[in-house]
C-alpha cells in the first residue's frame, strides 16, 4: 500500500533524513504580512547595514512570489552543528567560528534537503520544490520563525529551546499545501548579554546587526586589503566568522546539544590554530586543511589579513575580552522566566 503523504510522514521523512527541526509555513496565511515583514529588511538596506553585499538588495528577497510564482507553503529546516570542544583563551590562538569548524554545511544541509524534495515529488508528481541553504534570495531566519522552529534573537540569530542558536537553516518551497506550525513566540525577555559582549557594538538595536561594524562581516565578506581601524583593533583573534554575540547567550550556555552528524566534527587544526601559521599560510596548506569546507569561501589573502591583523593587536595590547569576562561569569538564569512552559 502507498504510504500516506501529509504533514506529519513529511516531517517524520525529514527526521530519518537527519533534521533536527522541521516546521511548517502555508503562505496564504502570511500574504499580507509578508509585505509588512519586508520593511525590517528594507529599512537595514536604507541605513547601508549590508555594507557591501549588494546581492542583498534583490528585490526577490522581498517577494517570496518572485522565487517561485507558484509556492504555496515552504518547508523549514534546522541542522544542529554544535560540538564541544572550547576554543583555547591564550591570545596566540585563532579562533574559527563553529559554522567553519567542520564540513560546509551547505553541502551538508544541502544533500539532506534535496534528498527530502525529491521524496515529495516521488510521493507526488506534480509536486514543484527548490531548495535552499542561504543559497538563493530567501529569508532563511524569518521563515523558520514563522514555521515555529525558534525565535529571532536579539543578535538576530534564529534560537530554538532545545539546541540554541547552532542551527543552520533551510527551505523548501513547493506548490503544495500543507498543514502549517505555530510561529514561535519571543524568549529574549530582558536579557542584552550579546548587545553588551559584542566587542565593536554591532547589534545598533534589539534584533538589528550592522555589518559594517560586524567582525562576522569583515572576516568572511570583506574583500579589501586592510579591515577597518575600528574593527581591527577589536578582532580579539577571529579570523572566521565570530560566535561572541552566541557564546554569551544564555539559551546556549543550557541547551546546546553535540550533534549527531559526523561531518560537523571539527577538522583537527580547525580548533586551535595559531595566528603566526594562518598569517603566513600557503595555498597548498590551505588546500590541504580546508578541503570541503564552508572556509574554502574566504580567499586565503583575506585569512591571512584577519590573522596578521589579531598579531597587530595584540603586538600593541588589546583590551580585555568582554567574552572572556562573560563566559567566566556563573551560568547566567534564562532571561525568558519560565523557558519550558511558556509558549
Ligand atoms: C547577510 C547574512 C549575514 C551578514 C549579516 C548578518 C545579519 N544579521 O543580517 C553577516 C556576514 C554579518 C552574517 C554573519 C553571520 N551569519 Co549570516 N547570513 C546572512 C544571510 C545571507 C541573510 C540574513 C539577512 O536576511 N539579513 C538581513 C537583515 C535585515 O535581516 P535579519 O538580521 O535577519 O533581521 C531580521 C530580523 O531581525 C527581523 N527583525 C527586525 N527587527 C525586528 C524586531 C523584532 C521585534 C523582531 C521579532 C524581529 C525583527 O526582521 C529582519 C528580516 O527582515 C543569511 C542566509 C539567508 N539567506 O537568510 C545567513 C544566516 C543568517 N547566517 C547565519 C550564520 C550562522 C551567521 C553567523 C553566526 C556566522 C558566524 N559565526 O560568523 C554570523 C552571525 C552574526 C549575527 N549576529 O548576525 C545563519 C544563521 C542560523 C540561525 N540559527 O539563525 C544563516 C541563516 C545561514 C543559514 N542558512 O544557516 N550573516
Ligand atoms: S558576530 Fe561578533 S561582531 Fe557580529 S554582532 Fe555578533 S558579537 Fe558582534
Ligand atoms: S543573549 Fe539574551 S538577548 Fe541575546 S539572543 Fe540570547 S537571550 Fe536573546
Amino acid at each position: 500500500m502507498a504510504q500516506e503523504f501529509n504533514s506529519q510522514t513529511l516531517k517524520e521523512k525529514a527526521s530519518e533524513l537527519g533534521c533536527h527541526k522541521v516546521g511548517i509555513v502555508s503562505i496564504s496565511q502570511w500574504q499580507n504580512k509578508a509585505q509588512i515583514s519586508a520593511r525590517p529588511l528594507q529599512a537595514w538596506l536604507n541605513q547601508g547595514y549590508h555594507a557591501d553585499m549588494a546581492w542583498m538588495n534583490d528585490p526577490r528577497r522581498q517577494d517570496i512570489y518572485q522565487v517561485m510564482p507558484d509556492v504555496r507553503s515552504i518547508i523549514c529546516v534546522g541542522i544542529n552543528y554544535y560540538t564541544p570542544q572550547q576554543r583555547p583563551s591564550e591570545p596566540e590562538y585563532a579562533k574559527i567560528s563553529r559554522y567553519g569548524w567542520g564540513r560546509d554545511y551547505h553541502r551538508v544541509v544541502g544533500r539532506r534537503i534535496k534528498a527530502l524534495a525529491l521524496w515529495m515529488q516521488e510521493q507526488d508528481p506534480q509536486a514543484q520544490v527548490r531548495y535552499y541553504v542561504d543559497t538563493g534570495p530567501v529569508q532563511d531566519k524569518v521563515w523558520a520563525e514563522r514555521a515555529g522552529l525558534g525565535w529571532i534573537g536579539k543578535h538576530s540569530n534564529l534560537i530554538s529551546r532545545d539546541y540554541g542558536s547552532w542551527l543552520f537553516l533551510g527551505e523548501i518551497l513547493t506548490n503544495l499545501d500543507w498543514e502549517p506550525d505555530r510561529p514561535h513566540t519571543q524568549h529574549c525577555g530582558s536579557c542584552t548579554r550579546c548587545m553588551t559582549a559584542c566587542p565593536t557594538d554591532a547589534i545598533r538595536e534589539p534584533f538589528v546587526v550592522d555589518a559594517n561594524r560586524c567582525i562576522a562581516y569583515h572576516t568572511i565578506e570583506n574583500r579589501e586589503a586592510t579591515l577597518p581601524k575600528q574593527i581591527a583593533e577589536n578582532l580579539q583573534g577571529w579570523v572566521a566568522g565570530c560566535d561572541i554575540c552566541q557564546d554569551v547567550c544564555p539559551w546556549n550556555q543550557r541547551f546546546a546539544q553535540e550533534t549527531d552528524i559526523p561531518d560537523f566534527q571539527p577538522y583537527p587544526e580547525n580548533v586551535a590554530p595559531t595566528l603566526t601559521e594562518l598569517a603566513t599560510l600557503s595555498v597548498s596548506e590551505r588546500d590541504r586543511r580546508f578541503r570541503a569546507s564552508a572556509l574554502r569561501r574566504i580567499k586565503l589573502e583575506m585569512l591571512q589579513r584577519n590573522a596578521t591583523a589579531s598579531l597587530k593587536a595584540n603586538a600593541q595590547g588589546a583590551k580585555l575580552s568582554k567574552t572572556q569576562y562573560h563566559l567566566h561569569e556563573p551560568p547566567p538564569l534564562l532571561p525568558d522566566e519560565s523557558p519550558i512552559e511558556s509558549d
